[in-house]
């Protein structure tokens, strides 16, 4: 037996694999479609780090799986590769972004190749590249046609480092989500996108899909549905949730924007970052309206506490029940009512009755004034307006420049390249610019699942024979910083190409789990600048990808933050060489793991299923030590130990399978399938008191852990030791014994 050489394996399957094209999904095929998708990467110059290896493993063991189950697998793979950190580096060192882009592209590839990851490189995919930013274009302008896609003054969140706008999201406690620093308001014209036309839908159908529950609260929370009435205070329209308190009005208190709207007159008033302003600020703008229940008058107040964009921009002020209101009153000495307790529903009924609903959400700033992002394909005539490209000139591509800066004036820097700022105008010939903002980074990954679908289509940004036979995505995992972000935007795309008759269902993704992030050693985050960022690079080299991968799935629970440990490593690779040697124990005979064969099968088949790799790594581990203490280990296990093993460390399994005399990779093997009746012949639990064994259970049926806790107590055999005594504990060995501490 040759000793396990982890780099001459990994190096030798990698190369086979590519060659066999073992990894493509096909276009047609009789088979039942798999789409199993991760976060594509944004390739930085750091290159990949342990971190992104989790996600990735995590979906390639599923795909493995599914492949042996019989389903034809797509599994891509590609870069979203235009944003800040590029641009910035370019204009640090000089260097072309495309070229910076190829650069990392290059590295990225590389290092995720050695990890052995199944991805269907041939639907490689690139953000930046101009047969895909093309149809990034096209379809803004298919939201430009509907509408969607309009032109707003707007007050936007400056980051005053990056010199660019961000959009709401994009701002966390503040400042700016890239570089942390504290963001500023700035009036612009900005493109936007009608997110806020699909609020209803985008909250309604998280209940048709099977998203983690709490990213369906985040997207729930974030989109903000609020349902409530409308009241007409003489003309002037209120918000509230609490209708029933419309008897304990005592002013109506009005957003700046609305009180100049109104009077005419300009008011001090800070616009509102927040509603929860801390100190409240008013003036009293003289009107007085009706309330429409009471048919009181009341008085207008301006305030800094409502905003403008929310609901009606107005408010009915309760002071009795809301304690905004009621710090507001007291400092302006405004009367407190409780009469709002009397009558109930008679307010509702007598001054509206409107049922409206109200969302939190924003539509979307879709422009940056940045270099490397995708050019908006819109062009301003002096006599027409904005005109957009007409398609057929697509792709606007970014003009070669010596120069990346941003500008102080908040300009994007293409505004200064005149030779491409400078066209004709599509409508009527004469002399127009180009809209020189880009779009932001968010907008090359709103779509890229589809593009992998028909990843070489020139016609067309998919086919729609692709869409329809590889869409929805089955099964996406990423992380939960995007549940707001990428999340939201895609649906939010995918559910308006549905609408067009673009693509075949209203939701892309029917399943979306997330993983807990790698922290590094000390349990901070890992991050460049504080210089701990684990490169797979050397463990790879060192340890083997298998190893690494077996690491990264057995380290912790899936969906929980855990710290790295390079020294924990050596685990998984001792456990690798067991089963490297496990081959010289093989002998012709059968033996008798029948029963552990069959439980490590179902348990290894459930966890993947429920994202538990480490637990399916503990069976397979308990089963290589039974086998190691077997007195004969026959062919039949050792392969079904094989077939267990290679989703997570598929190198040395497809070696292995190949010494056993294989001429075809492991991975076009089925998928092992167990027999029940074989697990439940040797269910036999052992029940101890205080560590004392003092009766056996035979379980004949399948029995939940209550259950056999409860059985283990009622035993005839245990209830004298117990003796009525009160158990302190139980520990509860599955499938081996209980324990019941008195
Ligand atoms: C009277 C009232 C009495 C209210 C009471 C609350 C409690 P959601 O939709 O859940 O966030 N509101 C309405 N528009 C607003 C705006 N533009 N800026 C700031 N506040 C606004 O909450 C809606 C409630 O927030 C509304 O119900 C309104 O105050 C306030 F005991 O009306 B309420
Ligand atoms: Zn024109």
């Amino acid at each position: 037996m040759e000793a396990y050489d982890h780099q001459k394996i990994e190096s030798k399957w990698q190369a086979e694999w590519a060659k066999l094209g073992l990894y493509q999904a096909a276009t047609e095929s009789t088979k039942p479609k798999f789409y199993g998708l991760i976060e594509f990467p944004y390739p930085s110059g750091e290159g990949l780090h342990v971190g992104h290896i989790r996600s990735n493993t995590a979906m390639d063991i599923i795909a493995r799986k599914r492949r042996m189950e019989g389903f034809n697998v797509l599994y891509p793979i590609g870069w979203d590769a235009f944003g800040l950190p590029t641009e910035n580096y370019a204009i640090k060192t000089g260097k072309k972004p495309a070229l910076v882009t190829k650069e990392n592209t290059d590295n990225f590839r590389r290092q995720l190749q050695a990890l052995g990851f199944s991805f269907d490189w041939s639907r490689e995919i690139n953000t930046t590249d101009p047969n895909y930013y093309r149809w990034t274009q096209w379809l803004f302008l298919q939201f430009h046609k509907q509408g969607l896609a309009y032109k707003k003054k707007m007050t936007i969140n400056w980051c005053p480092k990056d010199l660019t706008g961000l959009a709401n999201e994009e701002v966390i406690n503040g400042c700016c989500e890239r570089c942390g620093t504290p963001v500023e308001k700035r009036e612009k014209e900005q493109w936007m996108l009608a997110i806020t036309k699909y609020a209803d839908r985008l909250d309604k159908d998280l209940d048709d899909v099977d998203y983690l529950p709490q990213i369906k609260t985040q997207q729930r929370n974030w989109i903000g549905r609020s349902e409530g009435a409308e009241f007409d205070f003489s003309g002037i329209k209120v918000f509230t949730t609490r209708p029933d308190t419309i008897f304990g009005v005592t002013f109506v208190a009005v957003s700046g924007t609305l009180a100049e709207l109104l009077t005419g007159k300009k008011f001090d008033i800070p616009v509102a970052v927040d509603r929860e302003e801390k100190e409240k600020v008013g003036f009293d703008t003289g009107l007085k309206v009706k309330n429409p229940a009471s048919g009181e008058e009341v008085p207008v107040w301006a305030v800094n506490y409502v905003a403008s964009d929310y609901g009606t921009g107005a408010v009915m002020g309760v002071p009795a029940h809301d304690q905004r209101d009621l710090e507001f009153a007291k400092k302006y000495n405004l009367p407190v009512s409780e009469a709002a307790l009397v009558e109930k529903e008679v307010g509702i009924t007598k001054g509206s009755g409107i049922k409206k609903v109200n969302y939190k959400l924003r539509d979307w700033v879709f422009s940056r004034q940045r270099y490397w992002g995708e050019p908006i394909p819109m062009i301003n005539c002096p006599s027409c307006g904005w005109v957009p490209v007409p398609e057929e000139q697509l792709p606007v591509t970014l003009p070669d420049v010596e120069r990346y800066e941003p500008t102080q004036t908040g300009e994007s820097p293409l505004a200064a390249i005149e030779s491409w700022v400078n066209t004709t105008c599509p409508k009527c010939g004469g002399a127009a610019k180009r809209e020189t903002d880009t779009m932001p980074n968010w907008a090359g990954s709103s779509w890229y699942y589809l593009r992998y679908t028909d990843a070489q289509n020139e016609k067309s940004f998919a086919s729609s024979e692709a869409l329809k036979y590889f869409t929805p995505v089955d099964w996406y995992n990423g992380g939960m910083e995007h549940t707001t972000l990428h999340l939201l935007y895609s649906r939010f795309w995918h559910k308006f190409l549905f609408d067009q008759g673009l693509v075949p269902t209203a939701e892309p993704y029917l399943k979306r789990t997330s993983h807990g992030l790698i922290l590094a050693e000390g349990g901070e985050k890992m991050s460049k600048s504080k210089g701990n960022v684990v490169s797979p690079d050397k463990l790879v080299e060192l340890y083997g990808a298998d190893t690494l991968r077996l690491y990264e799935m057995f380290m912790g629970p899936f969906d929980q933050p855990i710290a790295w440990s390079t020294e924990s490593l050596i685990g998984p690779r001792r456990f690798l060489e067991r089963v490297w040697k496990l081959q010289s124990k093989l002998s012709p005979g059968a033996d008798e793991l029948g029963s552990s064969l069959n439980q490590t099968i179902k348990k290894v088949s459930e966890d993947i299923e429920a994202l538990k790799f480490n637990t399916a790594i503990s069976a397979l581990m308990i089963l290589v030590s039974e086998m190691e203490k077997a007195p004969v280990l026959g062919h039949q296990s050792y392969e079904v130990l094989l077939k267990l093993l290679f989703p997570f460390a598929p190198h040395v399994s497809e070696e292995l399978w190949q010494s056993l005399g294989h001429q075809q990779s492991i991975g076009l093997e089925t998928w092992p399938s167990y027999d029940a009746t074989a697990i439940l012949a040797e269910r036999r639990i052992i029940v101890q008191v205080n560590g004392v064994k003092r009766a056996e259970l035979e379980l004949v049926a399948e029995t939940d852990e209550a259950m056999i806790e409860k059985m283990a107590q009622a035993s005839p055999l245990v209830a004298k030791w117990l003796d009525g005594k009160e158990i302190k504990k139980i520990i509860h060995v599955r499938g081996k014994l209980v324990n019941l501490v008195v």
